[in-house]
C-alpha cells in the first residue's frame, strides 16, 4: 500500500516502493560514515534498472572548496564520467538522494537525463532542521512530469531527519555565501 505521505508525480507499486525505501534507509545509514570523514550531510546514489550501482557521492562543498559540489551534482558527474556521456537518458537511471534536491540540483538532474528520482527529507524540513538554504523552487514535480521524469519524495524521512539533527548537534558546518 502506498503511504499517504509520499510526495510523487507518478504511480508506483508496493514492491518498487519497498526497494526504494530499503535503499534510502541504507543511504541514510551510510551518510553517517561520510559525515564522520568531513562530508556535508547529503548523500546520493545512481542505480540502473538491473540494480547495478553506477555512482555514489556525498556533498563535498567544504572539502573541495566548490559551491557546486552537492551530493546530487557529484553523483551525476561520476555517472557521466563512468559511462562516458553527457546524456544518461538511454541508461534508464534512477537517482536516490537523502534530501530533496535544491534549486541547483533540480536543474542538474533535469539536464542529466536521469529518469527517476527518489528523495528523503523535504527541503522544508532540511531548512527547518539545519538552516541550509535550499533555494526557491518552481513546481518542480509537475515540471519533471511534463518531461517524463518520475519523482517520489519523503522516503524514509524520519531516518534522514535524525541524521540531520545529529549533524547540527555535532556543530558541523552549515555553509552558505555571506549576504
Ligand atoms: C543540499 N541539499 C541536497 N539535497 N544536497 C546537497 O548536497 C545539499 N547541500 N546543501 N543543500
Ligand atoms: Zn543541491
Amino acid at each position: 500500500m502506498t503511504p499517504t505521505n509520499l510526495l510523487s508525480n507518478a504511480p508506483i507499486d508496493d514492491e518498487q516502493l519497498k526497494l526504494a525505501t530499503e535503499r534510502m534507509e541504507n543511504l541514510q545509514e551510510e551518510l553517517k560514515t561520510y559525515i564522520a570523514q568531513g562530508s556535508g550531510p547529503f548523500l546520493a546514489a545512481i542505480y540502473d534498472d538491473k540494480g547495478n550501482l553506477i555512482a555514489k557521492a556525498a556533498n563535498s562543498v567544504v572539502q573541495a572548496k566548490c559551491s557546486h559540489n552537492h551530493a546530487e551534482m557529484n553523483t551525476i558527474k561520476q555517472a557521466e564520467e563512468k559511462l562516458n556521456t553527457f546524456d544518461l537518458a538511454p541508461y534508464n537511471l534512477t537517482l536516490y538522494t537523502t534530501a530533496e534536491p535544491c534549486l541547483m540540483c533540480v536543474g542538474g538532474i533535469l539536464w542529466s537525463g536521469i529518469k527517476t528520482v527518489f528523495y528523503g527529507v523535504t527541503s522544508k524540513r532540511v531548512e527547518e532542521i539545519t538552516g541550509f538554504d535550499e533555494g526557491f523552487k518552481p513546481d518542480w514535480l509537475n515540471e519533471f512530469k511534463k518531461r517524463k521524469i518520475r519523482v517520489y519524495g519523503n522516503i524514509a524521512a524520519p531516518a534522514g531527519e535524525k541524521v540531520l539533527r545529529e549533524y547540527i548537534a555535532d556543530k558541523k558546518p552549515v555553509y552558505k555565501p555571506t549576504r
